[in-house]
């Protein structure tokens, strides 16, 4: 596969051309595996397969060092030496069993993982959702394509997170959450222009955000500070779409794109959207 002169485009591609694949390959495959994942998770079949197909496709690429997936739990390393590609191959997938939303997310990194966001050159996710997007963060611009059959084709191609926030959607138990997030959560409710959205994929709850603007979090718990979310396959490479896009990221206290790794399952509690929503909220954390 490594006929993409450029190794980023050759990634973002390859995934590009197998999203259809992906899509049609989840009929049948929606039961749960045998399997847990590295963070304890059952795996879905959808999951290992997905993940297999990407690791094949993706190692085989010319300049990609490294592959690494939340549903195995070691890093590839492959011979070259330039770009290290880490993917949440289904993301959302409990969604499958109640056929709703969900994605794939992955993160390109000149850096060997674990690496921080900073180290981040290219991140996007695709969303299975009614119709196949995918949306793309490269040197400061996010663009949104439409996917059909392998052909990748531009919907939208400076996408910015809108001015006035519109949406919101939390995860994790209520009665888990902390009362620094339980107070900030009400404020957020308290005013009449905001309305709840939340699906139960991080992709699509964010997705809604990069649509409309507002904020999703999936926050520090009081059983699991935290949270539940993956730094390397879902925090930095959303936090780097949300940023790049004009909005902001935070783990309660500073850019998700300055936190500095010591495992490639780190979690990282993960407040993405409207610049200013994200200040309240490190206020109210503080
Ligand atoms: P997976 O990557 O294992 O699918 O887990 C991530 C996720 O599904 C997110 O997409 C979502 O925001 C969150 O977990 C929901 O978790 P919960 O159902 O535990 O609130």
């Amino acid at each position: 596969m490594g006929s993409d002169a450029d190794p980023v485009e050759g990634v973002v591609a390859t995934i590009a051309r197998s999203a259809s694949e992906i899509r049609q390959g989840l009929v049948g495959r929606r039961g749960k595996s045998d399997r847990e994942n590295p963070s304890g998770e059952t795996q879905a079949e959808a999951d290992v397969w997905a993940d297999e197909l990407l690791a094949d496709r993706l190692t085989s690429i010319d300049g990609v060092a490294q592959y690494a997936s939340e549903e195995r739990s070691d890093v590839i390393d492959c011979e070259d030496t330039a770009y290290c590609v880490a993917v949440d191959p289904l993301d959302g997938s409990s969604n499958l069993t109640s056929n709703n939303t969900m994605g794939t997310v992955f993160g390109i990194y000149d850096e060997p993982l674990p690496a921080p966001g900073s180290a981040l050159v290219a991140a996007g996710f695709v969303l299975y959702g009614p119709i196949t997007t995918m949306t793309y963060a490269r040197d400061g611009t996010v663009t949104k394509y439409e996917l059909t059959g392998g052909e990748r084709s531009i919907v939208e191609s400076n996408v910015t997170v809108p001015d006035d926030p519109l949406v919101y959607g939390f995860g994790g138990r209520v009665p888990h959450w902390t009362d620094g997030f339980r107070e900030y959560v009400r404020e957020i409710e308290s005013n009449p222009d905001h309305k709840l959205r939340y699906g139960g994929a991080m992709i699509g709850d964010v997705n809604q955000v990069l649509t409309y603007g507002g904020i999703f979090a999936y926050p520090a718990l009081e059983d699991s500070p935290r949270g539940k979310l993956r730094l390397q396959f879902e925090g930095n490479p959303i936090a780097y779409v949300i940023e790049s896009a004009g909005g902001r990221s935070s783990d309660g206290d500073r850019s998700i794109l300055e936190i500095e790794p010591t495992d490639v399952h780190e979690r990282v509690p993960l407040h993405v959207g409207n610049a200013e929503l994200i200040e309240r909220l490190e206020d109210a954390l503080a």
